[in-house]
């Protein structure tokens, strides 16, 4: 049929676009390797509302590393809901859709178990200098959880906190009694669930958008969340009391899409890692000063403030130990490595700042 002259011509025609295409993407695979001189539109989405912390640590990225680059490389913000759902944010920066996310635990545990982690309550210190060093610094999270985000196809920048976490309720939450079947929201994860029931409450996993509504209905009792998130989200209109428990702080990540990150030139790479430590740096004074604000706005409102005394917040410490062996369990290949690691590196922080 084919004289043997076509037949050669025919393999050259079908390989020659697999040749060229190699060329062109160098180490990535599916996206152009990019010079330093290139323009960059950065797209980056994160969970929470416009004003909210995630939104205010994503803009001074924007500021920073537009002004840096005199404009060379952009960035656009998409605030939750922009891009559908928190899970739909994840997947859409999986598949390289979205550049760049702060991304929490919360939401991710349920693809990556071993960052189930940082939804142990009462893990941290209750120092947050503590907990800076160690969410700035710690293996644990920089060697193997990082990885297991790079077999997700993620890079990791940072991981960083939000600040102290409060319940609030429709009635007062002292004594572990108070929580005995609670509707308590938490955060759409085995984890947070696992603990609320330990705790002896109905644990609720209401979408982040309804949680007003089912607080307003009583389809939902009480929630956790930092200050802020309280405040912005109107919370102490439709909740009575106010929980200073600081049983857990709040944890996020930023990351990237690992094919994306890899594509940029590398200074470009060393120029986005510098600034996400400057704004990271720069966030932990930023939280700080949006959980005074708020607590300021909410002792003008209605909603009565409790603080826990130590005794108390150790009776839920206790009911809630066990939670330690259901990350070993559930966390995934790794899990106990970086609880321990973990663990060593409050330790040696706590004696270190004390
Ligand atoms: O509770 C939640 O669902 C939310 N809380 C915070 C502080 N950020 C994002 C998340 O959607």
């Amino acid at each position: 049929m084919f004289s043997k002259k076509n037949s050669m011509l025919l393999i050259l025609l079908i390989l020659m676009p697999i040749f060229l295409f190699a060329c062109g993407n160098d180490n990535t695979e599916g996206i152009e390797a990019k010079s330093s001189d290139d323009s960059i539109g950065i797209r980056f989405a994160h969970e929470e509302s416009q004003g909210d912390v995630q939104d205010l640590y994503a803009n001074k990225f924007k500021e920073l590393i537009e002004e840096e680059t005199e404009g060379r490389i952009t960035v656009d913000i998409y605030t939750t809901g922009t891009l559908g759902g928190n899970d739909d944010m994840f997947t859409q920066l999986q598949t390289g859709a979205v550049d760049m996310a702060i991304t929490s635990p919360g939401f991710t545990g349920s693809v990556i178990p071993q960052t189930q982690i940082m939804n142990i309550p009462f893990l941290f210190s209750n120092n947050p200098e503590v907990n800076r060093k160690v969410l700035d610094e710690s293996e644990a999270l920089y060697g193997t959880l990082a990885d297991k985000y790079e077999e997700k196809g993620l890079e990791i920048f940072k991981f960083w906190t939000e600040g102290s976490m409060y319940w609030t309720g429709n009635k007062e939450i002292t004594e572990p009694a108070d929580m005995k079947g609670l509707k308590m929201r938490g955060m759409p994860t085995s984890m947070i669930m696992e603990s609320y029931k330990l705790m002896g409450a109905d644990p609720q996993a209401t979408d982040t958008g309804e949680i007003y509504t089912m607080l307003q209905t009583g389809g939902i009792d009480g929630q956790e969340n930092p200050l802020f998130f309280i405040y912005n989200s109107n919370f102490h209109e439709v909740q009575d009391y106010l929980m200073d428990s600081k049983h857990h702080i709040y944890i996020t990540a930023t990351v990237a899409n690992s094919e994306w990150f890899s594509s940029l030139a590398e200074e470009d790479q060393k120029l986005i890692n510098e600034i996400m430590q400057e704004v990271n740096d720069w966030s932990f004074t930023m939280q700080q000063e949006e959980e005074d604000k708020a607590l300021t706005e909410i002792k003008k409102s209605d909603l009565e403030i409790i603080e826990l005394t130590e005794d108390q917040r150790e009776s839920f410490k206790e009911l809630v130990a066990p939670i330690r062996d259901v990350y070993i369990e559930t966390g995934g290949d790794g899990a106990e490595e970086i609880l321990k690691i973990i663990e060593q590196d409050i330790q040696a922080a706590e004696e270190e700042l004390k």
